[in-house]
């Protein structure tokens, strides 16, 4: 065993924290938990008493929630060069926030067809509607390689999952803002290796 331990499911949002170790390049082992079953038994419910995945435990420190894990390990692997200078992370955390908030939310609650629209709705919701939450990340992606301007980093993996996610199974619109950002994160050699990773282990039935 490494010192690093991820606990997943292949056919979960696992996948985002997945994606960010293999860009994060340390060894770790994998730890594959199932529904209802081992996500639920008092083991894992030590490690996270949501008894959801992903939980990453590093040592003696446990780590959980993706934009969590994507920022923990950039700055625990520095030499890894997935978080900016702190003083240059303005566009890093407010869009690591962004999509652990309100884009995955926006997104969740539309694929559950839940409309915000109505004003009082929208100003109670933290996302108010998921026709702002499109348009203002449209307006931020647009001719915007990466987050951080032309470096990747660990806030890429979170929105850059979420909006492949949202788009492939919960019928957010395509842009081109949106499909350039997605299709030039899904070529990179770590998203392709977590993504054969994952797909193995739901193949095999983990
Ligand atoms: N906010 C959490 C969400 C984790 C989450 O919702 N995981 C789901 C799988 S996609 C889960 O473990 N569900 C199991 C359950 O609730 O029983 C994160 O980003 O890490």
């Amino acid at each position: 065993m490494t010192d690093l331990v991820l606990y997943t499911n292949p056919m979960s949002r696992g996948r985002i924290a997945r994606w960010l170790m293999e860009e994060a390049g340390q060894p770790y082992d994998t730890v594959v938990l199932d529904y209802g079953t081992t996500m639920k038994a008092p083991e894992y419910l030590a490690i996270n008493p949501m008894g959801k995945v992903p939980a990453l435990v590093h040592g003696d420190r446990v780590v959980t929630e993706n934009a969590a894990i994507c920022a923990y390990m950039a700055d625990a692997f520095p030499g890894a060069g997935l978080a900016p200078d702190p003083m240059d992370r303005a566009d890093y955390y407010r869009w690591l926030f962004f999509a652990a908030g309100p884009l995955e939310q926006a997104v969740t609650n539309a694929s559950v067809e839940l409309d915000t629209s109505d004003p009082s709705l929208a100003r109670r919701f933290g996302y108010g509607t998921l026709g702002t939450v499109l348009d203002t990340l449209d307006g931020f992606l647009d001719g915007r390689a990466y987050v951080c301007g032309d470096r990747f980093s660990a806030a890429d993996v979170m929105l850059g999952m979420q909006l492949h996610w949202g788009m492939a199974f919960h019928g957010i619109p395509s842009r081109p803002s949106f499909t350039a950002y997605a299709a030039r994160l899904a070529s990179r050699p770590a998203f392709l290796r977590a993504s054969e990773l994952d797909d193995a282990l739901a193949a095999a039935g983990g």
